[in-house]
């Protein structure tokens, strides 16, 4: 039976802030993933935190990620922002460029930030729920490892390329989704082997390119794209502004390049920012709430983001699999 462990959010960030800085990071870097990991943690959201700390571990120890990098912000043009993350993981970059496209969407109604030389393996909401925090709508997307046969193949050549969508609700929750296009994250794949669970069918192929219902299986071969043609078509889409529009790794070239040591690969991201205020103009709020209670009313529908926020009210200790926190506690 899976054991598991009481950590509080706090006991969370300062386990992560030590093991990070244990393994080569700065402050500064060290405190950008422990803020990430840990508000995964409280929204419930438990691929994307401390179960990503070995990946990121192992990244630091083989020298793929520089702890110490320092990410640098330049504007292109007053609406094309662009950092270059010196090698460091997603979170930092990501801290460094926001607030200047989150200035430049508020001011010009549409721009674009370009993340390059980051090693991203973090959930995607962070940025988007931090442009829709502040008025602003946001998209997000990043290409990773290929491990997605593109509809019609059995060979992976996509990534998991999750894209995040969150649309403002001033007073109220964030519309905000964040969601691989395959058709389960690798990490929860991960996850439910290791928890000795299986995985519905359409999930992914064992090696021998076999529809499976094991993780463990699936981990060895290729996940399938959700929505067969359909999600594979955004996935391609992910590619092209992951790494097309940013000049950064496909996710073929990420495999050619890395030195597989399982930590995240280097890539690019893309977040785009929209302002529904100079865009739409006024009383757009009250015409969305108007579409927002259509679809409440309708039995059975669940607002993306809500469950996320729901889970963050909740300020008590986190369960936490307690094998995991053993193995964490090891790499200190
Ligand atoms: O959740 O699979 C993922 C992921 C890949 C890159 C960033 N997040």
């Amino acid at each position: 039976m899976t054991e598991f462990t009481e950590l509080t959010l706090e006991q969370i960030s300062a386990l992560i802030n030590e093991v990070m800085i244990a393994n080569g990071c700065d402050d500064a870097n060290a405190a950008a993933l422990a803020d990430i990991m840990t508000r995964a943690e409280r929204d419930g959201s438990h691929s994307h935190g401390l179960f990503r700390v070995p990946g990121y571990v192992k990244a630091l120890r083989s020298g793929k990620v520089d702890g110490k990098a320092k990410p640098v912000v330049a504007k292109k043009t007053p609406a094309i922002i662009h950092v270059d993350g010196r090698g460091c993981f997603a979170p930092l970059a990501q801290a460094v460029g926001l607030p200047v496209l989150a200035e430049a969407t508020a001011e010009i109604g549409v721009a674009a930030l370009s993340l390059t030389g980051i090693h991203h393996f973090a959930a995607l909401w962070p940025e988007t729920e931090y442009l829709a925090d502040r008025g602003l709508v946001g998209i997000a997307c990043t290409a990773y490892m290929p491990m997605v046969a593109p509809a019609g193949s059995k060979a992976a050549l996509f990534g998991t390329n999750p894209i995040s969508f969150a649309w403002p609700r001033p007073g109220k929750t964030p519309v905000c989704y964040d969601m691989a296009t395959a058709a389960m994250a690798m990490g929860d794949v991960q996850i439910a082997a290791r928890d000795g669970k299986s995985v519905p069918l359409g999930t992914g192929l064992d090696a021998d390119g076999n529809p499976s219902t094991d993780p463990a299986a699936i981990a060895k071969g290729v996940l399938l794209p959700f929505g067969g043609y359909k999600g594979s078509a955004i996935a391609m889409m992910v590619e092209l502004l992951a790494a097309g529009l940013t000049s950064e790794q496909f996710s073929f070239e990420a495999r050619e390049n890395d030195n597989g040591d399982g930590g995240p690969p280097r890539g690019g991201e893309m977040v785009i920012g929209l302002s529904p205020d100079l865009i739409a103009g006024d009383g757009w709020q009250e015409h969305v709430e108007r579409f927002m209670d259509r679809l409440r009313a309708l039995e059975g529908v669940r607002i993306p983001g809500e469950r996320r926020h729901k889970n963050r009210l909740d300020t008590g200790p986190r369960e936490i699999n307690a094998t995991l926190i053993e193995t964490i506690t090891a790499l200190k």
